[in-house]
């Protein structure tokens, strides 16, 4: 169990992962090799995203296991915080969940709940799967699974900056990620300005002194490098998706001499 957590525990870097939005085991584990399977040159978790993205929970037990496979983490952003989806996303092998649109402590504990096995929540049992994509953990699943998978809570509304210092200190939420374009939609700010930014601020400081750790989303290798800089334990570099239309325009360009 401890082994899914420390993940994120490689010393003073922040844990790089990426966006995972096509439903493609091919496209993880090309990226995942590409870049390096060392998690501390390399990403050490991906986010499989099923809120936006392409993915659907058929597609999650491929995912979990091609991605675990390449040594990273697979976490899955659930299309919305319900019991259901975040059973099957941790049935199919997820090592943590993500769950969009954290309001309040009481949302936050109810995503905790649902993602623990009695005593400490409601989890159903069926995890005949989900060991599949956690190497090594054999028959200690269950007691791994209280405190090993990470339960990762996004903020990213207006209520939830103003919520943020109690929902932080909800035990059993490890990780606190900022959604950067929905907090600025949400609080009607425009995105990378001063309220924007003074949010993110707010949500960083407060996960931190909590003693949680602070995730946030970013779009290239820069801003990722920018955010490490500033205090977060855990990054997201860039999506696939992204990544294929910015390469091939690039490539482009260059062949035709721009
Ligand atoms: C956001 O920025 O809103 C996210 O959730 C990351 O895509």
């Amino acid at each position: 169990g401890t082994a899914i957590k420390k993940t994120l525990d490689i010393g003073s870097n922040a844990a790089y992962g990426f966006w995972l939005t096509l439903p493609s085991a091919a496209v993880a584990k090309t990226i995942l090799r590409s870049c390096s399977t060392d998690p501390e040159a390399g990403f050490s978790w991906v986010l499989i995203d099923a809120e936006h993205g392409l993915i659907s929970d058929k597609d999650y037990y491929e995912l979990t296991n091609a991605i675990a496979s390449e040594g990273a983490s697979p976490l899955i952003r659930v299309p919305w915080s319900e019991e259901w989806l975040i059973k099957r996303a941790l049935d199919a092998g997820a090592h943590g969940i993500v769950t969009p649109m954290c309001h309040s402590a009481e949302d936050a504990a109810r995503i905790v709940r649902y993602s623990k096995y009695p005593p400490l929540g409601t989890r159903g049992y069926g995890p005949m799967f989900a060991t599949h994509a956690i190497p090594g953990v054999g028959t200690a699943y269950d007691a791994g699974a209280a405190t090993g998978l990470l339960v990762v809570v996004q903020i990213e509304s207006k209520s939830g900056v103003e919520n943020i210092e109690e929902i932080t200190r909800v035990e059993g939420v490890d990780v606190v990620f900022i959604g950067p374009f929905d907090l600025a939609k949400q609080m009607g700010v425009e995105r990378g300005g001063e309220e924007h930014e003074a949010a993110i601020q707010r949500i960083l400081n407060a996960t931190k002194s909590a003693g949680k750790k602070a995730a946030i989303f970013c779009t290239d290798g820069a801003q990722a490098r920018q955010r490490e800089r500033d205090g977060f334990d855990m990054v997201s570099v860039t999506t696939d998706v992204g990544l294929l239309g910015d390469g091939m325009k690039h490539e482009l360009q260059a062949a035709r001499g721009f």
